[in-house]
């Protein structure tokens, strides 16, 4: 018998958006370090998230999602992210969604010539009552792309994740680990913080608002296992303000505990949360409406 080596390596997931790239992330690392949303373009930058068993240590990058219908700058860039995080792995695993190939798919597909080695990731097979109709799918993907896999997965219910992990570790280099063994992300708990917020708006705001706002994290300090984070929601417009606070506080109030929730599920202890409310533009509208949620 061999004794297998160790593998590590960096695997991009790309995919067109909305198709759980993020949720798959996730689910493959046990936390919420990605966040999700029904509203595509979610995902702004790049999270990395870190899977170790015991003789394989995934590094994985969500990119933002490719947009080829429109052509703004933000699109581009995002393009571009993607290119770039492509080139850069030694394995991709590129996400669609079971039954509903798009032609954005087909634009990622496009991205694919040359590049590492593929797993493609059948997302969403919950939604496929009858699972006959994924071998079709599966048959054309494999006609399509020529992959080194295809794993039918929920990153929802996390069914077929280990399958997933199974497929792409004979893809990666022998190497001993990248990160130590309890590592899950490079991103800092300030950056984590702002974009659990972030993911609030995207949850609780209506359609166009989150696009046009920020978050900020003002001050992050930790005492005796307590973070205080103080963190403002900056918006384009002082009309855009009251949208974001509700009627009698109701709306940022249900931001901000849900937020500190996520927050307190991530760092694994108490998280008191301090929300402000600020107009971008003009400095005289600074007035700002705070919510305290946590401890009173
Ligand atoms: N039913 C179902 N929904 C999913 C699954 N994975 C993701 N979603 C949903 O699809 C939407 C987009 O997910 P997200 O991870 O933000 O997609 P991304 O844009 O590719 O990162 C969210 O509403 C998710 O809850 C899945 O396996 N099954
Ligand atoms: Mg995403």
């Amino acid at each position: 018998m061999t004794t297998s080596k160790h593998r590590a390596g960096y695997i991009a997931i790309i995919g067109r958006p909305n198709v759980g790239k993020s949720t798959l992330l996730n689910r493959l690392v046990g936390q919420k370090i990605s966040i999700t949303s029904r509203r595509p373009q979610t995902t702004r930058q790049r999270i990395i998230g870190i899977v170790t068993r015991t003789d394989a240590q995934y590094v994985f990058v969500d990119t933002p999602g490719f947009q080829s219908r429109h052509g703004g700058a933000m699109n581009r860039l995002m393009n571009r992210s993607v290119s770039r995080s492509i080139g850069d792995v030694d394995a991709i695993v590129w996400v669609v969604e079971a039954r509903h190939f798009t032609a954005e798919d087909k634009a990622v597909l496009g991205l694919l010539q040359g590049s590492a080695p593929v797993v493609i990731a059948v997302n969403k097979i919950d939604e496929v009552g009858n699972k006959n109709e994924l071998l079709p799918f599966m048959q054309e993907l494999e006609t399509l792309a020529h992959p080194a896999a295809i794993v039918p997965v929920s990153a929802k219910s996390g069914s077929g994740a280990e399958n997933l992990l199974e497929a792409l570790a004979g893809l990666l280099p022998e190497r001993e680990r990248l990160y130590g063994e309890d590592e899950i992300t490079t991103a800092s708990e300030r950056t984590l913080a702002a974009e659990l917020l972030r993911e609030k708006l995207f949850r609780l705001l209506g359609e166009e608002l989150p696009y046009s706002t920020a978050v900020e994290i003002e001050r992050f300090e930790t005492v005796d296992g307590l973070r205080r984070i103080h963190a403002g929601i900056l918006v384009d417009k002082a009309g855009q303000k009251g949208i974001v606070i509700g009627k009698g506080g109701e709306k940022l109030k249900q931001i901000a505990s849900q937020a500190r929730m996520d927050m307190e599920r991530l760092f694994g202890g108490k998280v008191f949360l301090e929300v402000w409310v600020k107009v971008k533009s003009g400095w005289a509208d600074d007035s700002a409406v705070l919510r305290r949620t946590g401890i009173e």
